[in-house]
């Protein structure tokens, strides 16, 4: 196992001392150690792995000194077009090192939305001709990987990767963040959504009465007439806590769509289903991570402005899901850009009932809502994951689909 300081230690001998990136769980050890000895201008958590290329690509070309670029394997996707069309040696040529965690690695079992990214990762870089070495966990092994590679990288001025497997680093945990004292935390929030939006329906067929915190919750199965809503939950900790939610509300999860992988796109999924199903209501549940990732998106929506769709970003300022590093979540005002991107009504909570009063306002408009709710960072160590196949979601949400709404 790699100790991250040992890591940086000869990431800087090879001067090497820029770094942009994504965090990841894989690297989160690393991540946090850099977060926490790295000048903040010299460590830029990026909203994508995309901007991160373009990060170290600017570093370079100002000072001359090549940057390191952390992400997942599921990065690549985002970081496919800067690699090619900026950095590549048929473009630029500019170097940059890859740090990528390896999800999925074929013989290590993994969570589905992995398993191919994982499989395909090595091809990847090989179609797109980026040399790499699998990151070895013995130090003076991993020194000798990280020369050469710096050495490749100067002579060639090419990009290089290093792929990382699984408890390759450790020993670190995050320190300089400052915990928040909001009332709730995201499954709080979770909770609190889940039984106030409940099912609009005037004759629902209820299954059981639950009570929540300060509500009563109707679940319902099967086939609704009236008005119906589905959930759009983005990746990471908050589609594995609804999921555990509508477990112990013992509710079905065929009007949730757990997007596991894909991070930043739950958004563009709702819309476009608030669009083709304007007779159903369409709640996104965002994070902050996710919501900066692909924020483009928000300008999208906002100008499209369904009526039906209601997105709910719960920012706790944090990369929660895979170690708690910092998003930009808590030092922008979501809200503005929300307002100025058209969406109609912008609100937001940081208490219970703030919450409540929150949800009725978004429940009851006919307007496309935004709402911001500010919690602490943080989750369950007993957190579990979704025991059904993305592929079983799918069917049991566009049946779902299917069957409500239509009186
Ligand atoms: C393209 C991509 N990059 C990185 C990841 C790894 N990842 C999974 S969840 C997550 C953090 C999400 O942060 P946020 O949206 O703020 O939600 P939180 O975890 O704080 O609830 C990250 C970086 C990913 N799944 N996909």
């Amino acid at each position: 196992m790699i100790q991250p300081k040992a890591f940086l230690n000869v990431l800087n001998k090879n001067n090497i001392k820029f770094f942009a990136g994504v965090p990841d769980s894989l690297l989160k050890d690393f991540c946090a150690y850099i977060k926490d000895n790295v000048d903040k201008n010299r460590n830029i958590i990026a909203a994508n792995e995309g901007n991160a290329i373009a990060l170290a690509a600017g570093h370079y070309l100002a000072t001359g000194e090549i940057g390191l670029v952390y992400m997942q394997n599921s990065g690549l996707g985002n970081a496919t077009n800067p690699l090619l069309s900026l950095v590549d040696p048929m473009v630029y040529n500019i170097p940059v090192l890859l740090l990528i965690g390896w999800r999925g690695e074929p013989g290590r079992n993994d969570e589905p939305q992995h398993i191919k990214q994982g499989k395909v990762t090595l091809g990847l870089l090989e179609a797109m001709e980026i040399k790499y070495k699998i990151l070895p966990e013995d130090e003076i092994d991993m020194e000798c990987t990280v020369e050469k590679a710096a050495r490749y990288m100067a002579e060639t001025e090419n990009p290089y990767a290093l792929v990382v497997s699984k408890n390759t680093f450790g020993g670190y945990k995050l320190r300089s963040i400052e915990g928040t004292e909001y009332e709730l935390n995201r499954e709080d929030a979770l909770r609190h959504i889940v039984s106030s939006i409940g099912d609009n329906s005037a004759t629902v067929l209820t299954t059981g009465k639950t009570s929540g915190d300060s509500n009563v919750i109707v679940s319902t199965t099967g086939k609704t007439s009236g008005d119906s809503n589905v959930i759009v939950s983005t990746t990471g900790k908050t589609s594995r806590e609804l999921f555990e939610l509508r477990e112990e509300l013992n509710q079905g999860h065929e009007r949730d769509f757990l997007t596991v992988g894909s991070m930043g796109h739950s958004l563009s999924m709702a819309t476009a289903i608030a669009l083709a199903r304007p007779d159903i209501g369409v709640y996104c549940i965002d994070g902050d991570g996710a919501l900066l990732m692909h924020m483009g998106g928000l300008a999208i929506t906002g100008n499209l402005s369904p009526k039906n769709l209601k997105h709910i970003v719960i920012n706790n300022g944090a990369h929660d899901s895979v170690g708690g590093q910092p998003t930009a979540g808590f030092n922008i005002d979501m809200q503005g850009i929300a307002k100025a991107s058209g969406y109609k009504l912008v609100l937001q909570a940081e208490t219970k009932k703030e919450l409540s009063v929150a949800i009725d306002r978004l429940k009851n408009s006919t307007q496309l809502g935004f709402l911001e709710i500010k919690v602490n960072k943080g989750a369950r160590d007993n957190l579990g994951r979704p025991t059904i196949t993305p592929i079983k979601n799918k069917k049991e949400f566009m049946k779902f689909l299917r069957s409500a709404g239509k009186s």
